[in-house]
């Protein structure tokens, strides 16, 4: 039995400020990632149109994001930084895939529901298509591994569902173009040309929630601000909105079982485990029994000391976009170099004449 060869794959929308659910759920994983394995990781812009058409300064927001990666400690000599729409074969690709999938599949994802909201008939036609795209960033590389928050779980479910249709249905002709490799999903042997991919969820912060409920996962298209801290908000914004974060009346507890319940307390004592690499439980082990008059001062001093660093770097390389525009630009001819070889594989599987 054969198996792919590992590579880590993951994208962020460049649709606004990028916030610590963002960085917490997700980047602080690629940084983390990249010691042990060959990673790629995109700004994924054609996603970013599908929820709002016209953006005010896309191209800042693209390089606000390779900004961010790169302040955060993503080597881009080491590993590949690029903007999704600079490599076409992403869309080609999710066009394939679109025949791959079943409408009822895309009807189903919460995430679509959510956006789409009541209008669902008003919706773009690419927000509804939009995990097949997803699908298509991941497997025009062949990638195994995707760290992405919790919310991006179904998603990826589903660039499993269409990945073993699309082995089950051309098996033959996968097998015949001697491009495939043999795989065990469950116990039963498939000879794939796509892999099985694996989401990369767990951490300390899979899904990070709004400072202003602890309900709602924190998100860049909140309308208020002060639910999220973003990479970009200096120590005293930071330290405004924690001040004001929703709490409750009560002290912290002294165990996690006293956190059940109590979303708010739960969400910043999880920020505050996640920013200083320390389990919950460890963190009321310290602050159990204090209000958070005490424990308030003390997740902006953290905060702010992690988050400042980044903040500056961002602001460094920002300035200096054509140094971002080149990284991007050589991110973008190795990744297309990878991304034509699956596209020319997977015409001839088809049956495409090029
Ligand atoms: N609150 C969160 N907690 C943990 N992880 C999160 N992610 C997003 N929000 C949280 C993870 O960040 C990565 C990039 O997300 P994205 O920008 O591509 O899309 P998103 O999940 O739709 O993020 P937002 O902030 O909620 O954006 P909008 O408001 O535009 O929809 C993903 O790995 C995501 O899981």
């Amino acid at each position: 039995m054969t198996a792919f060869k590992p590579l880590v794959f993951s994208g962020v929308q460049p649709t606004g400020n990028l916030h610590l659910g963002n960085y917490l759920g997700a980047i602080r994983k690629f940084v983390a990632l990249q010691a042990d394995n060959d990673c790629i990781y995109c700004v994924v812009d054609l996603h970013s149109i599908t929820a709002q058409l016209v953006h005010e300064d896309l191209k800042g927001q693209i390089r606000s994001i390779a900004a961010a990666f790169i302040a955060s400690g993503i080597d881009p000599e080491k590993h590949i930084v690029f903007n999704q729409s600079a490599v076409p074969q992403h869309a080609e690709l999710a066009w394939i895939f679109n025949c791959v999938a079943r409408i009822g599949w895309m009807n189903r994802m919460t995430q679509f529901k959510d956006k789409a909201g009541k209008d669902r008939e008003n919706a773009s036609l690419g927000l509804l298509a939009y995990p097949s795209l997803m699908a298509a960033d991941i497997l025009v590389y062949r990638a195994t591994h995707v760290p992405v928050g919790d919310d991006q779980k179904q998603h990826l479910e589903l660039a499993r569902d269409i990945a073993m249709k699309f082995n089950l249905d051309f098996r033959d002709k996968i097998r015949a173009s001697g491009t495939g490799v043999d795989i065990l999903v469950g116990d039963e042997p498939v000879h794939a040309y796509f892999p099985m991919v694996e989401p990369m969820i767990e951490g300390p912060a899979p899904r990070v929630m709004s400072l202003r409920d602890g309900t709602k996962k924190m998100s860049k298209s909140d309308p208020s601000d002060l639910s999220r801290i973003n990479l970009m908000d200096d120590a005293e914004t930071i330290s405004k909105k924690i001040r004001k974060a929703k709490t409750d009346p009560e002290a912290l507890p002294s165990e996690t079982e006293g956190l059940k319940g109590r979303p708010e307390a739960e969400n910043l004592v999880g920020i505050y485990a996640a920013l200083s690499d320390r389990s919950k439980a460890e963190v009321l082990a310290e602050f159990g029994g204090q209000q958070f008059s005490t424990f308030k001062p003390a997740l902006v001093d953290l905060a702010v000391n992690v988050l400042s660093p980044i903040t500056a770097e961002m602001r460094r390389l920002m300035d200096d976009t054509a140094h971002i525009d080149a990284i991007l630009r050589n991110g973008g001819e190795r990744a297309r170099a990878r991304a034509e070889k699956t596209i020319a594989e997977v015409s001839d599987i088809i049956g495409f004449l090029r």
